[in-house]
């Protein structure tokens, strides 16, 4: 490995045990022989960060001299999880500092341990961006990210009598070895105030945003290493600060109360991350935290390209491009016009050319109540100069759409940036896709549905702005951290090489009529079952048999992601169970994993149901083995790292057209569980790469979804059709749970009386079908490993280097430096 190569002295046992005891000595001030667990894991981090940091400072320089071009990646999340292990595999060193610990008497794997897990998302989107910093230095390209160094990530969850209680996520209480302050490079931000027009000698008009309130950004640099790689980038994050000088008057007055005030409402600016995936938050500080971040991004950038070279600003996007990811940081384009046009005195046209070859838009979701507005009044009152940019973005965009369709007022509703209906809002989405030169979907369905069905007037409009990048996760943490086992087997069968380039897992296809291979492959499984149904018994206090076939639903809890339909199925089997004790079907433990957003009363009784079938289903003698429910609490990257390689069966049962793509899918099927899936999402190419004959596809497409409702949705109809069906609702309904019939009336409610928007009742007869092929195919064990080493190997294309090589082809136009 060439990138060790430089450093090789520093990677040995014996100067790894140096640089830890050295960090436990004069860094924390500990003795080696009576330092806490958690002193050791900081000084074993902070050695492996002396070393990546070498590196960082070289990709910086290097990125410097060769002027290149750079992707900064602006996302409001990254689930980071743990960082230690991933680093030290990823730099070539795992093996190395595991002896150097074991020498002194101590466990890599325990201290891995201590880590808290770096929770700063919600879910998918989060978790991608996070996968995506992993391949940009893994194929050594040059980019940063930037967000937001949030004080508290995602709650932290609890049940309380089977109910979520949330609690805060204080994941750096102690603080974290892994991120540098970079004092240098703060950043200050406006905002409020009032805009006025001056006009200068010539009489031309130029605007003053003044009278604002000014919030400083302190950056938080993590590394972020390659794997097999000589690049570092880094994730910068933002931390909100008062501004000394706005306390100062306030100060002064004796009024120190108030000054402590004030700085304590400017330091909630990254205080929290908003825990909504696919909701709509509408909460100002919400808004603020966007500008908050994207204003100190978008100056670091600039500041970068005015000191490192002397080029007008028309080369701008030959040094910088900027990808949105989502909406969240949609609020850049009206900045770097508000830099570009009021600091920097361009004409407004140069202005816009820039902006729009600057940005890309990545689309994460087609949920209309998902799709960012802003009122025009929040606006006008927090960001007044970029609400007036707005508008003449819009005045210009409209003039252009009168010209392709003059006269035409309904393509002009359709397109414009402004809402009309119901109080006026600025439409996120709709700027995205105008301020930028590529807009992608993430799946190729979720793709042509943006095309059809979402920006239909903007597709016409400019057919060659779309693409699709369907993503992708770092088979780095999904397979080689999380299942280091499998990973040494597929090493061991075909050779290294497959985790950079992840085409070469297909020559593992052949391994699945290997009887010996077969064997070592399910004995792994077996292995993380086992471990599995430890924490299990540690956690939820249920015992489970490794023996039976471990079903898995992890990801957030939403109704269009159908737990309930995975419930509902339960409640059948548990039922069909107690009616005939010889009712034939392999054993089988429900796995649930997911968090539900704290005011999402519906997906919260969700959670409730899950837990009350869970606690009848487990303590029911009547079961005799064959079924247990059960709930992990708290789920997050860590747990599924655990979770993930013993998971035997994969639920992506989604309503066709909701999922944008789905990333989990693509980690549980790596790992080899099989899927069993509606055509949504990245289903689709997942049926596509392994075939029909190894994965368990179900219900509605989203075609005969369209035609269903242009029929007439009635779910009654499917609940008097199917006797399962309403015999499973009605006793789930009932007060047989427990105790109290109206607990789960909202859920019964929601699948009937209020219409059962994600067409639960439509798809469930043939759920149930498909799980009974399922149970069937699980009971041929050979068979059942052999379609779960197909699926392993026909995974390469889910690579996320193969998603952010064509972000870097087909959008960014970036090089791969030294290769
Ligand atoms: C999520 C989608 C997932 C997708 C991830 C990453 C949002 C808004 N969207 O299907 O629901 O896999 O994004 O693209 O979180």
């Amino acid at each position: 490995m060439e990138a060790l190569a430089n450093c090789a002295v520093l990677n040995t046992t014996d100067s790894l045990k140096l640089s830890i005891t050295n960090h436990l000595r004069f860094t924390l001030g500990a003795y080696v022989e009576t330092a806490s667990e958690n002193d050791w894991y900081v000084a074993t981090s902070l050695a492996v960060r002396d070393r990546v940091m070498e590196r960082a400072t070289q990709s910086r320089r290097q990125h410097r001299s060769q002027g290149v071009r750079r992707v900064h990646y602006l996302s409001l999340e990254y689930l980071m999880g743990r960082l230690l292990e991933n680093n030290l595999r990823n730099a070539g060193i795992y093996d190395a500092t595991k002896e150097a610990l074991k020498e002194m008497g101590k466990d890599l794997d325990a201290l891995v341990q201590k880590e808290p897990d770096m929770g700063l998302g919600n879910g998918g989107l989060g978790r991608l961006a996070a996968c995506f910093m992993d391949s940009l230095s893994t194929m050594d390209l040059p980019a940063i990210g930037y967000g937001i160094h949030y004080e508290f990530g995602l709650f932290r969850q609890e049940f309380v009598n089977g109910k979520q209680v949330e609690h805060p996520d204080a994941w750096m209480r102690d603080g974290s070895p892994w991120k540098i302050a970079r004092p240098s490079y703060r950043q200050s931000v406006k905002l409020y105030g009032q805009v006025i027009q001056k006009f200068d000698e010539f009489g031309r008009p130029h605007h003053e945003w003044i009278e604002t309130k000014c919030l400083l950004g302190l950056p938080w640099d993590i590394p972020i290493v390659g794997y097999d790689s000589n690049t570092v980038n880094v994730l910068r994050l933002w931390q909100a600060q008062a501004d000394e000088d706005f306390n100062f008057k306030v100060f002064n007055e004796g009024s120190y109360i108030e000054a402590l005030r004030e700085k304590a409402i400017a330091e909630t600016v990254s205080k929290v991350l908003y825990p909504n995936d696919a909701t709509e938050s509408g909460k100002e500080l919400r808004l603020v935290q966007q500008y908050f971040f994207v204003a100190c991004s978008l100056a670091d950038i600039v500041r970068r390209f005015k000191g490192g070279y002397d080029l007008p600003w028309s080369e701008f996007p030959s040094k910088a491009a900027v990808q949105l990811n989502d909406t969240h940081p949609a609020v850049a384009i009206p900045e770097l016009m508000r830099i570009l046009v009021d600091q920097e005195k361009l004409e407004w046209s140069q202005a816009w050319d820039i902006c729009q070859k600057t940005f890309s838009y990545t689309n994460h979701t087609l949920l209309p109540e998902a799709l960012e507005t802003w009122s025009v009044a929040l606006f006008e009152r927090v960001l007044p100069r970029h609400l007036q940019i707005i508008f003449e973005i819009n005045r210009r965009f409209l003039d252009e759409v009168e010209a392709r369709w003059p006269g035409d007022g309904e393509k002009k509703r359709a397109l414009s940036l402004i809402e009309e209906s119901g109080g006026k809002k600025v439409r996120m989405a709709h700027m995205s896709v105008l301020g930028s030169h590529a807009t992608n979907g993430v799946a190729a369905l979720h793709t042509r549905l943006l095309c059809e069905r979402l920006f239909p007037e903007f597709f016409e409009l400019y057919p060659d702005r779309f693409l699709n990048l369907t993503n992708g996760v770092t088979f780095r943490r999904w397979l080689d951290v999380c299942n280091p086992e499998l990973s040494a087997l597929i090493t061991e069968s075909i050779g290294a090489g497959w985790l950079k380039d992840s085409t070469k897992l297909i020559a593992l296809d052949k391994f699945a009529d290997d009887a010996s291979f077969k064997e070592k492959f399910q004995a792994i499984k077996r292995g993380h079952k086992v471990r599995l149904a430890k924490i299990i018994q540690d956690t939820c206090g249920v015992s489970v048999s490794p023996d039976a076939l471990f079903d898995v639903q992890i990801k957030r809890l939403h109704e269009y992601k159908r737990q309930h339909l995975n419930l509902l199925h339960i409640v059948s089997l548990y039922r069909k169970i107690i009616a005939n004790p010889n009712f034939d079907m392999a054993p089988r433990v429900f796995i649930f994993g997911a968090k539900a957003a704290p005011g999402y009363y519906l997906a919260k009784n969700i959670i409730h149901a899950i837990n009350a079938v869970a606690s009848k289903v487990n303590h029911d003698p009547r079961v005799n083995g064959k079924l247990k429910v059960i709930y992990i609490p708290n789920y997050g990257v860590s747990i599924a790292e655990r979770i993930i390689p013993a998971a035997d069966l994969s639920e992506q049962i989604s309503t066709a057209g909701k999922e944008a793509s789905g990333t989990g899918n693509m980690k549980l099927a790596l790992n080899g569980a099989l899927t069993i899936g509606t055509l949504d999402g990245a289903n689709v190419e997942i049926l596509e790469e392994v075939g029909p004959e190894n994965i368990f596809i179900f219900g509605l497409t989203v075609e005969e979804v369209t035609d269903l409702y242009a029929r007439g949705y009635n779910p009654w109809d499917f609940y008097h059709a199917s006797e399962d069906l309403r015999l499973s609702i009605d006793w789930l309904a009932s007060d047989y749970f427990t105790g109290n019939q109206d607990e789960f009336k909202p859920l019964r409610d929601s699948l009937l009386s209020h219409g059962d928007p994600f067409l639960v009742m439509a798809d469930y007869d043939k759920y149930a079908a498909c799980q009974a092929e399922v149970d069937k195919a699980y009971r041929d064990q050979p068979h059942w490993q052999k379609m779960a080493i197909h699926n392993t190997a026909r995974m390469g294309k889910f690579s996320s280097d193969r998603t952010i090589l064509e972000y870097a082809k087909n959008v960014w136009n970036l090089p791969q430096i030294g290769v």
